[in-house]
């Protein structure tokens, strides 16, 4: 832990990277996977499990907060750390990508965006510096700079216009987020799937010397191997001394292959969405816990595993408890599958440092193929 916010580069493998990212709340070991906790909560799991499983950093929304139960009185609730009782670093995302995939967007223009909250309707305006206003009133550790995020198929117009100005409104957040040692203000890249955009959107980012540098507007509708692209197109216009985010990404798959071209964080709510819907991560592949097959069979997911979830209980239980819409299946499933997501990363994490991670990941891949479930 040190006063300000640092990042430092212990290892490199290839273009893979073994870091830490160390605030006042904390230090995150990276590559890192990042629990999403939405509303400020990990859902179907307690906070002290998510810890217990080695997540070091979680994931707030201000978009969510900020409708409910309000970033002003979370404030006056002491901030989002206490309230939900996470001493740790949480970086929160800035809300111009949930307000695009969740409300009524109603306007977007230079100023910002206007939209309608899911939760009663009534209508909000978010400019940049008012999003860095309420990551700063949650006390935020890591907040993002306001974007456009555009869904894939789209334009190149389309995609020029929307990252410049997310160019601009991060100039903005700069200027808004003001020096906070002991926190960071992350840019995000954005440019679509045009590898030009993305250098122009990585370069003019890294002009603005900011602490950490997110990638967005990926894992939005174009194939894997257009992301894979854009990031490898991205990364080397980075400063190598900053800390590297893919938001809203993955797979494990996909976790392998973006540490292999220099990515070091990671959120997603596939481990805790996915588990509420029935399917579990295993070392050896995905399970459906849904289908028929399990009903009789009193194998455990994974008998190797380090998560009772997935030691302790019978496939026959965890399929009965899906098809019962009982909690306590999604929460077994999410507990098993947050466990295989931080298992992986402490293995990438590990594989970096005694300088095998290609055969850490053609090893990991091989027996997601093996099969075998
Ligand atoms: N921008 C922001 N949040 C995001 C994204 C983005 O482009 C994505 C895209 N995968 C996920 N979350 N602000």
């Amino acid at each position: 832990m040190t006063e300000t916010f640092q990042f430092k580069l212990l290892a490199t493998d290839g273009a893979a990277r073994r870091g830490e990212v160390s605030m006042p709340r904390g230090t995150v070991r990276t590559p890192a996977f990042m629990p999403v906790g939405t509303v400020g909560t990990v859902k179907a799991m307690y906070l002290d499990q998510v810890r217990d499983l080695g997540a070091d950093i979680i994931l707030g929304n201000t978009y969510h907060l900020m409708l409910r139960p309000g970033a002003e009185r979370v404030a006056r609730l002491g901030g989002l750390h206490e309230l939900i009782r996470w001493p740790w670093p949480i970086l929160t995302d800035s809300g111009g990508f949930q307000v695009m995939s969740l409300s009524g967007l109603r306007k977007l223009d230079e100023k910002g965006v206007t939209f309608k909250s899911h939760v009663d309707g009534a209508l909000h305006h978010m400019s940049p510096e008012r999003s860095i206003e309420i990551q700063g009133l949650l006390d935020s550790d890591i907040q993002m700079q306001l974007d456009e995020c555009v869904a894939l198929p789209a334009s190149p117009d389309e995609i020029e216009r929307a990252m410049e100005l997310s160019l601009r409104w991060a100039e903005r957040c700069k200027t808004a987020f003001g020096d906070q040692p002991g926190k960071a203000m992350f840019g995000i890249v954005q440019g679509g799937d045009v590898a030009r955009l993305r250098e122009r959107s990585a370069q003019a980012l890294a002009g603005l010397d900011l602490k950490g540098y997110a990638i967005g507007g990926l894992a939005v509708g174009e194939p894997q191997a257009v992301m894979l692209d854009m990031i490898a197109t991205t990364v080397p216009h980075l400063p190598a001394d900053r800390p590297r985010y893919l938001m809203g990404v993955g797979t494990p798959d996909d976790i392998l292959k973006s540490v292999a071209r220099g990515i070091d964080m990671f959120d997603c709510v596939m481990p805790t969405r996915s588990g509420r819907h029935g399917l579990a991560f295993t070392r050896r592949g995905r399970i459906n816990l849904r289908n028929a097959r399990h009903a009789e069979d009193m194998r455990p997911l994974d008998e190797e595993s380090s998560c009772p979830a997935a030691r302790d209980y019978s496939r026959a239980y965890l399929h009965h408890l899906v098809r019962a819409n009982e909690s306590l299946g999604g929460m077994l499933l999410t507990w098993n599958n947050l466990s295989y997501y931080q298992d992986l990363m402490a293995g990438i994490r590990k594989a970096i440092e005694e300088g095998r991670f290609a055969d850490f990941a053609a090893e990991t891949q091989e027996t997601w193929a093996r099969g075998d479930l």
